[in-house]
């Protein structure tokens, strides 16, 4: 299962190093390709995560998350 999730705030590499880490850091997430000119985030999940969790990391990185699709 995949989920997308937009985000605003990443300007560079660095910026979608720190989304990744946090996002790869949550229970059910084996792995998160972030790109920060696409101002997204691909998260591929072992089992079901709830969105809130999600925005939270991205959250917790400094960036505002906008969406989860
Ligand atoms: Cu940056």
């Amino acid at each position: 299962m995949k989920k997308t999730i937009k985000i605003e705030g990443m300007t560079c590499g660095h910026c979608a190093g720190r989304v990744k880490k946090e996002l790869e850091n949550v229970c059910g997430v084996t792995s998160a390709e972030v790109s920060a000119s696409d101002k997204k985030a691909v998260v591929e999940l072992a089992h079901e995560v709830d969105d809130a969790k999600l925005k939270a990391a991205v959250e917790e990185a400094g960036y505002t998350p906008v969406a989860v699709e």
